[in-house]
């Protein structure tokens, strides 16, 4: 805990993880996601707000409208943050100066802003008189956005590779046909995978002998803006009528791995999932851009098919890909009806 001249609450530590679980009901893309609760001077909830998403209002300017509609002075209560109230002008004015304006007189926040345009709030804040405390339950608020936090230290998105394959690795028998390796619980469990990013690629060859729909199930109705933007790589053609096709499609023709990922950084995206086809796939992992496999792993065998994952080149042993099931994660195996999967890391370089 650092700057705090009160000792952290009680109340503060509850309104903290409740601002967590607001904060994760947000929606990533270009910024991270942020929760906030308001309290008043008796530690009581008044009004809380999250981010939800690049251009729309940050959580603390949310909370603070929040309590403004329920006609609640925010003058004098605290506001309880997942990340450091940001001291910029980017798409939004600085919550710092919101803060200010407001009368809030105490800012407990949970992980400092890595973002160094943004960064410098809590200094801001305490040099105006305000009672800030910063590190409650960082760890926590740091988890939440850990993928959207490695893509902006690496200035390329987060890169998640989903396979559904055969006992014998083959993601289709040797005719094509791949429509049902894994079972239901399995696909469920990629759809929710799909929810949680900002963009699904997939190979032309794969949009030519599949033709996938690439939306996240999970999202469909109330949800369904926070559709994935559905992306086509490679130089071949998109038909007219494929059904990755609409609002949120983009072709980008290449076959550079590194253009088409910053060709989505530029475009807000932090965080995709490779889906295939197997060439696709291979192609990521020669060029070491893979940050996480998600293997599915049907208990059927198909012979010679169509492997899973195809031009790795390798010749000998010592080229091989060697990644290590995920050391940090409970679900490192995780069994999902007749089928299992497991979640790699790369091993660090
Ligand atoms: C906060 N509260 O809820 C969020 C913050 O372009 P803008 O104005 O949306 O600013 C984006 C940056 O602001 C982002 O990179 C991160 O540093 C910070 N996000 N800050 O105080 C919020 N989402
Ligand atoms: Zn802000």
């Amino acid at each position: 805990m650092t700057g705090a001249s009160q000792p952290l609450t009680a109340q503060e530590m509850m309104a903290m993880e409740h601002a967590l679980l607001l904060a994760g009901q947000g929606v990533r893309g270009a910024n991270p996601l942020v929760g906030a609760v308001i309290l008043d001077d008796d530690g009581a909830m008044v009004a809380s707000g999250a981010h939800l998403g690049a251009g729309t209002d940050h959580a603390e300017v949310a909370a603070l409208k929040n309590a403004v509609q329920q006609g609640i002075d925010p003058a004098g209560c605290t506001m309880v943050v997942t990340l450091e109230p940001c001291n910029h002008t980017g798409r939004t004015a600085p919550c710092t100066e919101a803060l200010l304006a407001a009368g809030i007189s105490r800012v407990v926040y949970a992980a400092a802003d890595p973002n160094p345009e943004a960064a410098g709030g809590a200094a801001r804040l305490a040099g105006q008189g305000i009672d800030v405390a910063g590190g409650l339950l960082a760890d926590a608020a740091t988890e939440l956005n850990r993928r959207w936090l490695a893509a902006v230290r690496a200035r390329r998105p987060f890169v998640t590779v989903k396979v559904a394959q055969s006992l014998d690795a083959q993601s289709a028998a040797a005719d094509g046909s791949s429509q049902w390796i894994t079972g239901p619980h399995a696909r469920a469990d990629g759809h929710s995978i799909r929810a949680r990013v900002d963009a699904v690629l997939v190979g032309t060859g794969t949009v030519l002998a599949d033709n996938p729909r690439l939306t996240a199930r999970a999202l469909d109705g109330a949800d369904a803006a926070r559709q994935p933007l559905r992306v086509a790589v490679g130089l071949r053609d998109v038909p007219a009528d494929a059904a990755m096709r609409g609002d949120r499609f983009v072709h980008l023709s290449t076959h550079d791995p590194v253009a088409a990922l910053d060709d989505l950084y530029r475009r807000g995206v932090r965080h995709v999932l490779i889906e295939g086809g197997p060439q696709l796939v291979g192609v990521f992992l020669m060029a070491d851009l893979a940050d996480e496999l998600f293997a599915y792993v049907a208990p059927m065998l198909l012979g010679t098919g169509v492997p899973a994952f195809q031009r790795l080149g390798v010749a000998t042993l010592a080229d091989a890909h060697v990644w290590r099931l995920d050391p940090d994660g409970a679900a490192a195996v995780t069994q999902l009806g007749d089928d299992v999967r497991l979640h790699f890391k790369p091993i660090a370089p």
